[in-house]
């Protein structure tokens, strides 16, 4: 069958590196080298073939597992007893019983399980099941994630405004700078006194929030808070995640130098005036699909707001903790960023309530904007979120005691528009750290988060995927695959208070739906897997004229909402979901995706000796 053939140009790959390795003195005639290079070159392309061809019923992680880590795989619409690992020769490893799933799957099927989580051996291998077929390649070694958990953050340098994009840190993905947001409108619903409508100001730098060319604070706030919490939880293990990236080879971490790009224009969204921040960066209305540099639509900043303006003052407070630790390379600004996070919860105090309701303004103020809302009406876990930040990064309790910080026993996952617990992790990690400021909610909160925790890991392996994401239907929404990450988040909090191993098992579990063992066979993350989305709704990835989209993206994910209304091949919740340019509900790609894509991956590399098979 094909697959013996396609690895023999493999061997013969190897063979000629070895010979070169081996003997300086061989010398190979240059027909022979061309002989050999034309079966390289086969490779390539059969590689291609066979990573095509993987049995769609056979959904794993694509990438691959770590050697003392649970590997499971699942087999949809399949039946049979045993599975069996083979190496890329067809020799069988490993021999296993499939097991059937406990419960079905969201279209009532129940699934056959794999789990081969004993064999630990080093290498490249496939799973084969008798009648379905051969899996896509994967590999068994540590740090196999290593690759996708850099390229989750280069990410966000490819999402970069006001910047050109060189050869050297983008390669085939070079562009020219668009957007450099040196002479930006201040909008009439933003207008005051001092800055009338009209007024121009600077907000350049900051990353793309999406498939579109708009820079918003509120999903910024989560996006950077995250990147931001990696760095705070996993040091030294994101000392080492060198990214390519123009800042690199300084004194900072490669994370930080990418959050930086972000965080000093968040500071430009700030009315040195009175402190409030404005809720986004945007043209009128979307741009058509073409490169940055040449969408050149006047940019607007509009109206400040409660939410964004505390989604500031949070982000803003964790980085002068965090950045604080940098007064060499940095200096001032950990001093600058704990001003303004103060003066923008002065202004949310003196302004509670300011809800961005985009219609409602465009009945006011032209010109209209009908880019995205990011709007929000409740603005509780908003100052929960900033009132934790600040009190971690002064050690003042004031700001918690001006709020309620436990308005009922709930853990909402983090989302744009619930920040609860991104608060409460920040001060949960500050009992385990220096800064234990003795609140008498600490014990009550870490409680909770343990139970949050365990009501998420509770029954997930009796699901068809054995995953935490396919607990429930509910968790299929625009964006679901930052669920599953951020799912993950969670988990990764939980482990880090608690040591226990379960979390960690069920953090990877949801690492491997994002990579393949989900309802569609795919690896949501753009260039890594076997099957990957081709067209995410992203306007660099669709106009570059580059087949391949930008690497490292995290799309959307399975909703069978298509508020988009291209159709998905099914509204199974989980299978909801198309690779099509225009689907933005399904394949649109996002910063507040990626980054719980990035947090989770990340930590697993530095956690992967925990985990237990
Ligand atoms: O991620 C957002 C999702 O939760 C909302 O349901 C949706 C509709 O309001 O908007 C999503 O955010 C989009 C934003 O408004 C504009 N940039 C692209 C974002 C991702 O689709």
């Amino acid at each position: 069958m094909c697959y013996t053939y396609i690895y023999q140009p493999v061997s013969a790959c190897l063979l000629l590196n070895m010979s070169k390795a081996l003997s300086p003195k061989l010398h190979i005639n240059h027909c022979l080298l061309f002989l050999l290079a034309s079966i390289c070159f086969t490779v390539t392309s059969t590689a291609q073939q066979i990573a095509e061809n993987g049995a769609p019923g056979i959904r794993l992680n694509q990438i691959g597992y770590y050697p003392g880590a649970p590997k499971i795989a699942v087999i949809v619409a399949g039946h049979g007893t045993v599975f069996y690992v083979q190496t890329p020769e067809k020799k069988t490893v490993f021999t296993g019983a499939l097991k059937w799933s406990v419960k079905p799957d969201f279209a009532g099927n129940k699934t056959l399980i794999a789990d081969f989580s004993s064999y630990q051996k080093t290498g490249k291998y496939l799973l084969f099941v008798p009648g379905v077929g051969y899996s896509y390649p994967f590999e068994i070694r540590p740090f196999v994630l290593k690759g996708v958990a850099g390229a989750s953050i280069k990410a966000y340098y490819f999402m970069r405004a006001s910047i050109q994009l060189r050869k050297k840190y983008a390669g085939k993905w070079s562009r020219a700078e668009g957007h450099p947001d040196t002479s930006v409108i201040v909008h009439p619903s933003a207008a005051t006194d001092k800055r009338p409508a009209g007024t121009v100001i600077s907000s350049p730098r900051g990353w793309y929030d999406a498939g579109d060319y708009n820079k918003y604070i509120v999903n910024s706030g989560i996006s950077t808070s995250t990147l931001l919490s990696l760095y705070e939880d996993f040091p030294a293990y994101m000392k080492t995640v060198k990214l390519n990236i123009p800042e690199s080879g300084n004194n900072l971490p490669d994370v930080l130098n990418e959050v930086l790009w972000n965080l000093r224009w968040m500071l430009t969204m700030q009315d040195p005036n009175d402190g409030g921040v404005y809720h986004k960066l945007t043209n009128a209305a979307f741009d058509k699909f073409e490169m940055p540099d040449n969408a050149t639509a006047p940019r607007y900043v509009v109206q400040k707001g409660t939410a964004a303006t505390l989604d500031f003052a949070a982000v803003m407070a964790q980085a002068s903790r965090i950045f604080g630790k940098f007064p060499k390379e940095l200096p001032g600004l950990a001093d600058s960023c704990i001003k303004a996070a103060n003066k923008a919860w002065n202004w949310a105090a003196a302004n509670p309530n300011v809800a961005y309701d985009q219609e409602a303004m465009n009945q006011t103020f032209s010109p209209k904007i009908t880019t995205g809302s990011y709007g929000d009406r409740n603005f509780n876990d908003e100052f929960i979120w900033a009132a934790c930040e600040l009190s971690a990064t002064t050690g003042e309790e004031r700001f918690i005691t001006a709020i309620n910080l436990m308005p009922d026993e709930k853990m909402p996952l983090p989302t744009w528009n619930q920040v609860r617990l991104l608060g409460y992790y920040t001060l949960i990690k500050n009992i385990r750290t220096a800064h234990d400021n003795g609140l008498k909610e600490l014990p009550e909160l870490k409680k909770r988060l343990l139970a949050f925790a365990d009501s998420l890991i509770g029954g997930a392996n009796e699901t068809a995927y054995e995953t935490v994401m396919n607990k429930s239907a509910r968790n299929f929404n625009w964006g679901s695959n930052s669920v599953a990450a951020n799912q993950g988040v969670a988990l990764i909090q939980a482990y880090q208070l608690s040591n226990d191993p379960r979390y960690l098992q069920f953090a990877l579990a949801n690492l491997d739906y994002i990579l393949g063992r989900n309802g569609t066979g795919y690896s949501y993350v753009t260039g890594y897997g076997s099957k990957t989305p081709m067209h995410p709704h992203h306007r660099p990835s669709s106009s570059d004229g580059i087949a391949e989209p930008i690497p490292g993206l995290l799309v959307g994910g399975p909703n069978p909402g298509m508020q988009d209304h291209i159709k998905v091949p099914s509204i199974v919740p989980d299978e909801a979901y198309i690779d099509d340019e225009r689907a933005y509900a399904v394949n649109e790609i996002a910063i507040n995706w990626n980054a719980p894509l990035a947090y989770l991956v990340n930590a697993l590399e530095a956690l992967q000796s925990k985990l237990k098979p």
